[in-house]
């Protein structure tokens, strides 16, 4: 637990929680929902580690009412959450479906009643099914269709909205969804995933344009970010170093910032199309940082696939996922944005910071995380140690409220301040609930 109390942060800073909709809001059917690429590969026998589906989840879409006020309980100043896209367009085209729209009306109307910022995310992986059926992000149609959705949304929502956040974490899903298989829609193209990366950060900057005329209210997109820890000090390890960073860390960012794309890993620039460039580049308002932990990274063996070989890290705590808590990578990877991109970097909000430990009620139903209150506890004071250094961040959120389905983990990993023990939907505050209230929002 913590001794020393949590530094100050500048006024106005906003603290916030996220999640995403397949992982938490369930109802797949209701009021004229389509299919998405994840209903496709849950329910593809295999896929997901204990069999489960996204088809019930937190069942949120019925009880937002109840998560909102638990966000409220949490005091924090803004939810972080995102826009189901086959719930407006069934098959990712045509008019919009008022009855999918009404849900994240109501949601929104509930969470600026009770005095929270929605921040909508467009798209946090849950393609229509129809549009993948039509080549997914592999065609650059895509994009374009991308577009007429975030203008569809902002439409309805583009008054109460208060940032909106065009992709979540691009890289993970060209990279697990489309190059290695392990995430929806399940491709395994390797390298060949490229035209996936470009195509989402085209259909993100057609999509800034689109919510700029709706609605005037910030645009950020989420990335995901890795610090290298280096394995070995070869110069082999050092071009395996850049290459990971490159591809894991720049791909997305730089063509983002103006910089275009890195050459290291060898992005195809077979599907970049003249002014593709220019539209990727669209001025962005924030720049939200997702961050879990860094990468130990070698030189690859001569006959590898790829350019690096990733290694554990060794001696440091590990979560349930097996992943190591390094608090003081967050505060290098602030810090190195800052060096990298300089006066091209917008303000930087954390918009995805947690971890999954295996959280079980004791005999009187309480919840105690002591390991989740020292994640946040260190990686806050990273944050707060980059705000020193300069870089200019105004905002963190949890990743996550609730307990939800983790994808190909599916009900596996429990990442939320609240318990759910899913039979029930019963919620449950972990200690962590109450110690992020008391230590950091409302102190
Ligand atoms: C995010 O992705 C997602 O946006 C969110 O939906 C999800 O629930 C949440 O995080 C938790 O998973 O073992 O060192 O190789 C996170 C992307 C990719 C971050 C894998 C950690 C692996 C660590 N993650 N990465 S390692």
């Amino acid at each position: 637990m913590t001794t020393a109390s949590m530094p100050e942060f500048p006024t106005g800073f906003r603290w916030g929680v996220s999640t995403s909709a397949h992982q938490i809001e369930g109802a797949v059917d209701a009021d004229g929902r389509g299919p998405s690429i994840w209903d496709t590969f849950a329910h593809t026998p295999g896929r997901i580690a204990d069999g489960s589906t996204g088809d019930v989840a937190c069942d949120h879409y019925h009880r937002y009412a109840e998560d909102v006020a638990l966000l409220a309980g949490l005091g924090v100043s803004a939810y972080r959450f995102s826009i189901a896209w086959p719930r407006v367009q069934p098959t990712g085209t045509g008019a919009a479906n008022a009855a999918g729209l009404d849900f994240y009306d109501r949601l929104v109307d509930e969470l600026l009643r009770r005095g929270v910022d929605p921040v909508a995310t467009l798209f946090h992986w849950d393609l229509p099914q129809a549009l993948e059926d039509a080549g997914g992000w592999l065609n650059r149609d895509t994009a374009a269709r991308f577009a007429e959705y975030a203008d569809l949304v902002a439409a309805r929502l583009g008054d109460r909205v208060k940032l909106w956040i065009t992709l979540n974490e691009p890289f993970i899903h060209m990279s697990l969804g489309h190059g290695m298989g392990m995430h929806a829609p399940g491709r395994m193209l390797l390298f060949d995933a490229f035209p996936v990366a470009h195509h989402q950060l085209l259909g993100h900057g057609l999509a800034v344009s689109a919510l700029r005329a709706r609605s005037s209210s910030p645009v950020a997109i989420a990335n995901n970010y890795s610090p290298v820890r280096l394995a070995g000090d070869t110069a082999a390890d050092r071009a395996a170093g850049a290459a990971y960073d490159a591809l894991h860390n720049r791909l997305f960012t730089d063509p983002l910032l103006g910089l275009g794309y890195p050459e290291e890993p060898g992005f195809d620039p077979g599907v970049v199309r003249d002014g593709d460039l220019d539209v990727i580049a669209a001025p962005i308002d924030v720049l939200g940082v997702n961050y879990y932990n860094p990468t130990g990274i070698r030189a690859a063996e001569e006959d590898s696939p790829l350019p690096f070989e990733i290694v554990p890290l060794d001696g440091w705590p590990r979560t349930a996922f097996d992943w190591p808590v390094v608090p003081d990578g967050l505060r290098e990877l602030l810090v190195g944005l800052r060096d990298r991109y300089g006066d091209r970097l917008p303000p930087i909000q954390v918009t995805e910071s947690g971890c999954a430990y295996d959280d079980v009620p004791d005999a009187d139903g309480r919840v105690h995380d002591p390991e989740r209150i020292a994640y946040l506890d260190g990686h806050l004071r990273a944050v707060r140690e980059a705000i020193d250094a300069g870089v200019d961040v105004t905002g963190y959120f949890v990743w996550s409220l609730l307990d939800n389905w983790e994808w190909a983990e599916g009900f596996t990993k429990r990442f939320g301040l609240v318990h759910v023990d899913y039979p029930s939907q019963r919620r449950t505050p972990k200690s962590s609930y109450a110690w992020f209230r008391d230590a950091v929002v409302r102190r």
